[in-house]
């Protein structure tokens, strides 16, 4: 049977149980967004933005009760729970599929299906996969257009690949009560309904090319990881790539797109992806990264011309916002877009914004950008080999205790590194924010199988990898007693990145500490920055009783995988906490 009739079948069930009244295949061309963006604006699910700042720019405001992901409605459906692991929410596939069928049955009556064919991942890249999308979202349907690779392109990979992830969406009637993000991993299906909000219902990115490919990865020997990509050039023009792995909305889009404040001296960023990284070993060992989306689903407050310039002019054209505040005139806004609140602003919900309690926009607001209009995007960023990796990099949100910049002693220290790592929740999902929580290399809530498998799986390849990248852990978000950042970031987050270039190549000053390889405070290059001797020494400080109770909290976090977790790991803790408590 040709992989087109294969598609069909599954096509044809989906919309036996659906029931919509229309089928509507995409061809991914321009005419068709351009022909669903119409029909959304005369519906009123989008406004058009002003056409001569921001031309071919839309808003989109979402229902208030979904505007997250919902990690609590997020299962993994795997035959056995102890497969799905302790971190992961479970259900049996039976039950799984009779409670979603049921809001499945009827779902689309009176609306059109739309049937979204997609490539993740460079066209002609062997590494590259095919998903299926189908969805009665048109909201849906022009960000998976500018998400992934839509169309022909992917029935044309299809062809040869011979495999694709089928993923079945309907917005329900939007109620968190029924609404269930659904991930079969076993059978590399996702079933998702009830919500129309990036995460949750954009398939391609967090429940395949995060949850379904990483189960998938596990069995095949590569890696699929929440990490972005980035090349550093240096003064000789050469360029390094890193991948960086921090929890959602902590900073991967600003890393991956940084204005470089050490541009003079000829360190300068090339952006290759921004949320997610598919990491396969070449046959010489080199372990190689490609970027397996087309587009950016960005963090709108806190993006400014100072903050980050790229990505201000990345998003000032062929986007759709999601949730953002809007001036009389029709222009975006956001809190931290660094002006200050226009008159007669629009809030998310378009309603005056008169309330300064209130933000305009909502804090997890959106922007939809093609990656191609990245004015620093790498010449590499569609290479179909990937880019090679020769740093990793953990990263997350901690106002305290987590020093600015610290390298593991070797691989098998930074898997436990990245295992262990705590992170404060922001509002990328729904629930209470600030709370520290253990989040294994920014995975938690999108490792589709046991974690503890997951771990071992790190700790498999690092075997298998000839040139093991090195591991580094940061932190831009630590604080001082009066609760400022004492890091200024952004821009100068470069300088981080230096020393970790020089730490790749055997160089860069270092001080062995209980906690990794920390740099001494001259080994950070602070030529032009104004921050005093005693921030940085606070910043590369170590916490001994913080590491000591973040190594309770570790010690909890891994206590729950039970027998399943590597040996290795409980090496790694047990030498860590014998470190500190020898240490002054
Ligand atoms: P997801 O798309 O949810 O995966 O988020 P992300 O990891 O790409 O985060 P993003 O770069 O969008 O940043 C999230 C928020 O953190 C934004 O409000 C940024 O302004 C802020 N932020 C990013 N980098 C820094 C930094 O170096 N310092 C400080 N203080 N804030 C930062
Ligand atoms: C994240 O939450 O990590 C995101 C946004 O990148 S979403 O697509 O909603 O998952
Ligand atoms: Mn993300």
């Amino acid at each position: 049977m040709s992989m087109r009739s294969e598609v069909e079948k599954w096509v044809d069930q989906s919309a036996q149980l659906t029931k919509p009244d229309r089928v509507h295949w995409c061809n991914g061309s321009t005419e068709e967004y351009n022909g669903f963006i119409r029909v959304m604006l005369a519906d009123g699910t989008l406004l058009e933005l002003n056409s001569r700042t921001y031309p071919n720019c839309y808003l989109h405001r979402s229902h208030p009760g979904d505007v997250a992901r919902t990690e609590n409605l997020t299962f993994i459906c795997t035959e056995k729970r102890d497969d799905a692991g302790p971190s992961n929410n479970w259900m049996a596939p039976k039950e799984a599929k009779e409670k979603v069928s049921k809001l499945f049955n009827g779902s689309m009556k009176g609306r059109t299906m739309y049937v979204i064919p997609y490539l993740m991942g460079p066209v002609g890249s062997e590494y590259s996969k095919v998903g299926v999308e189908v969805t009665d979202s048109l909201y849906v349907a022009v960000n998976m257009h500018i998400m992934a690779r839509v169309g022909d392109v992917a029935m044309n990979h299809l062809e040869k690949s011979r495999e694709f992830v089928p993923g079945l969406h309907s917005l329900g009637d939007l109620s968190p009560d029924r609404r269930f993000i659904m991930h079969f991993p076993e059978e590399k299906l996702i079933w998702s309904i009830g919500s129309g909000y990036g995460g949750n219902a954009l398939l391609g990115k967090k429940c395949f090319a995060l949850r379904i490919a990483s189960y998938m990865a596990r069995r095949q020997g590569w890696m699929a990881e929440h990490m972005l990509i980035l090349g550093l050039e240096d003064p000789s023009g050469k360029v390094t790539y890193m991948a960086a792995a921090f929890p959602s909305a902590s900073g991967k889009t600003n890393l991956a797109m940084m204005v470089s404040t050490l541009e003079h001296e000829g360190y300068k960023v090339w952006t290759v992806g921004d949320d997610i990284a598919w990491l396969h070993i070449d046959e010489e060992g080199q372990l190689r990264a490609i970027n397996p989306e087309a587009g950016f689903f960005g963090v709108a407050p806190g993006t400014s011309v100072k903050t980050n310039p790229i990505a201000m002019r990345t998003i000032n054209h062929n986007t759709i916002f999601t949730n953002v505040a809007i001036t009389p005139d029709l222009q975006p806004w956001w809190e931290g877009m660094g002006n200050s609140t226009p008159q007669g602003l629009i809030d998310w919900q378009g309603r005056r914004y008169a309330d300064s309690v209130e933000k305009a926009a909502h804090p997890n607001s959106r922007f939809t950008a093609p990656a191609k209009q990245c004015p620093i995007i790498s010449p590499h960023w569609e290479a179909p080999t990937g880019v090679p990796i020769s740093a990793i990099i953990f990263g997350s949100r901690r106002s305290t205790v987590v020093p600015l910049v610290f390298q593991a002693y070797n691989w098998q220290h930074g898997v436990f590194m990245g295992a262990g790592m705590g992170a404060e929740t922001t509002a990328a999902a729904t629930g209470a924010v600030g709370v520290v929580r253990r989040d294994p290399m920014a995975m938690l809530p999108f490792c589709g199988y046991n974690m503890a498998d997951y771990f071992r799986h790190w700790l498999e390849m690092g075997k298998q990898i000839k040139k093991q990248p090195k591991i580094f852990r940061v932190n831009w978000f630590r604080k001082n007693s009066d609760g400022k950042f004492l890091w200024p970031g952004y821009g100068e987050n470069i300088r981080v990145l230096k020393w970790i270039l020089e730490r790749v190549r055997d160089g860069g000053k270092a001080v062995e500490t209980p906690i990794g390889y920390v740099p001494t405070p001259q080994s950070i290059d602070t030529h032009g920055l104004d921050i005093t001797t005693e921030a940085m020494n606070e910043l590369l400080s170590i916490d001994k009783d913080g590491w000591l109770q973040g190594t309770d909290n570790i010690e909890d976090s891994f206590g729950k995988f039970g027998k399943r977790l590597p040996d290795e790991l409980w090496e790694e803790h047990k030498d860590m906490r014998r470190r500190l408590e020898r240490s002054q």
